[in-house]
């Protein structure tokens, strides 16, 4: 297993949009145990494929307490949405940045399992927030873009200033 670097908001790569996974095979299934050992270690409660420089459409998450129920979806889909809800939530790839952000409160997900096997699923509350926001990534979305232009501009020019001294 390794840990991946995560990249960092506004590198251009957090643009694009993921491709879907056709199969899942031994190497993917080593993408998985690679994420979740950065996820882990990080910590975090999810991350996208995405946000370690592959384009591909998979993510990783475990909100439980215990950190000990990984979980991972292939080419998840959200199938239908209910009601909405407002959460705090941050993010790795814009490290120290914490709003409120409002999604759907719960969500029907649909996607495969490390065994490529398909599982559907609802989800509520901090997991529906936490699979709304992988998913975001996929598509190449931040939640720092539900902020006003003002803040996103000042987390970017925050961003690019920590960057340039750590250079
Ligand atoms: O660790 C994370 N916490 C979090 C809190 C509220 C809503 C979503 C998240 S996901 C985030 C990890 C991350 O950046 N995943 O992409
Ligand atoms: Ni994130």
């Amino acid at each position: 297993m390794a840990i991946l670097p995560i990249l960092h908001f506004p590198d251009p790569r957090l643009r694009e949009t993921a491709h879907a996974v056709s199969a899942v095979d031994d190497k993917l299934r080593e993408l998985v145990d690679d994420m979740l050992e950065t996820m882990y270690g990080a910590p975090g409660v999810g991350l996208a494929a995405t946000q370690v420089g592959v384009a591909k459409r998979l993510i990783v998450f475990d909100i439980s307490e215990a950190r000990d129920t990984p979980q991972c979806l292939f080419n998840p889909q959200i199938l239908a949405t209910d009601g909405i809800s407002e959460r705090e939530e941050g993010c790795l790839s814009v490290p120290g940045v914490y709003e409120t952000v409002t999604r759907a409160e719960s969500v029907r997900v649909r996607g495969r399992d490390r065994d490529g096997k398909t599982v559907e699923f609802e989800a509520e509350g901090f997991l529906s927030h936490c699979i709304q926001h992988e998913i975001d990534h996929l598509n190449g979305k931040l939640f720092v873009d539900y902020l006003s232009g003002l803040k996103r501009s000042r987390i970017r020019k925050q961003a690019l200033k920590h960057r340039r001294e750590k250079l």
